[in-house]
């Protein structure tokens, strides 16, 4: 095999609809039945704290009692992982953890992760599974009501982006997983490969992205299905082109 061929994954909520949760912007999605204005923006929070908080703890719990499990999709990036003999990194913009659950290691949540609260007031994060309320506390600087869910809202920066430039300008190869292409500055990943003229680039998704046509090849279905066959076909080519 290559030695030293670095991969960037980028992952989105279609690789996690298999298990049982939901995607943002497909038919029946969250954002069509809630408004981005009322629950994803550091202005909602601002208004009507209550009401953020508590779309965010319905969801927790779902992921929670749900007793949610990685799918064949995540499983085989956890496999690539251990067997590729370079870099592979998957940043993720899902805040579930199914890429933990499934054995990823080298991981970025760009979007922060369901199950950590931060305070608003010192950015201390911790782990938290139950619900968030205006009760709550912050066990470092001991501020009330400023425990918000670890996640990034519109208009908010996305957390690691100099690793994630810095593992996009050194990869060979870019896949993009289950993502719609609308959201930046993820959706920008792939041009910024791109430009570098080197790089070959992948999306794997059920159907054309918004930018499907800036990937030098594409492959459409189920992530359950095309993931681990992409995966098993480089494992066995052992090179990326
Ligand atoms: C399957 C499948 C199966 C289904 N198998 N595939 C004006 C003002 C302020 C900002 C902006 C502005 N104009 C532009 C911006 C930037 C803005 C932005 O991009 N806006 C666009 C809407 C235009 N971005 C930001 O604000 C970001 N921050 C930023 O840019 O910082 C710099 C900055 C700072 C200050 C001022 C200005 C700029 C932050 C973005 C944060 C996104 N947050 C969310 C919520 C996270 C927490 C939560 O989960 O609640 O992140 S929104 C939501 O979208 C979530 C996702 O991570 C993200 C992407 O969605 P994703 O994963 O692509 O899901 P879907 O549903 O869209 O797509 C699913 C795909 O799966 C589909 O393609 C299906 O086909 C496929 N699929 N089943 C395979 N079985």
């Amino acid at each position: 095999m290559a030695k030293g061929e670095a991969i960037v994954i980028l992952t989105g909520a279609g690789i996690s609809k298999e298990s049982g949760l939901e995607t943002f912007r497909d038919e029946g999605g969250l954002w069509s039945r809630t408004r981005i204005e009322d629950v994803a923006t550091p202005e909602a929070y601002a208004r009507d704290p209550k009401r953020v908080l508590e779309f965010y703890n319905m969801r927790r719990q779902s992921m929670v009692d749900g007793n949610i499990r990685p799918n064949a999709a995540h499983l085989a990036l956890a496999r690539l992982e251990r067997e590729w003999p370079g870099e592979v990194l998957v940043v993720t913009q899902n805040i579930d953890n199914l890429h933990e659950q499934a054995g990823s290691k080298n991981l970025l949540h760009m979007h922060g992760e369901m199950l950590k609260a931060r305070c608003a007031t010192c950015n201390d994060v911790i782990p938290w599974e139950g619900s968030l309320g205006l009760e709550n506390s912050c066990h470092a600087c001991g501020a009330v009501g400023r425990m918000r869910p670890h996640v990034v809202w519109f208009g908010e920066m996305p957390f690691y982006m100099n690793d994630i430039y810095a593992a996009l300008d050194r990869c060979h190869l870019f896949i993009s997983i289950g993502t719609s292409g609308n959201v930046y500055p993820a959706a920008g990943f792939v041009q910024h490969v791109r430009m570098r003229g080197v790089g070959r680039t992948v999306e794997l998704n059920l159907e054309p992205s918004e930018g499907a046509t800036l990937f030098a090849e594409t492959h459409y279905g189920p992530a359950s299905e095309k993931v681990p066959a992409f995966v098993g076909q480089l494992l066995n080519a052992g090179r990326i082109s």
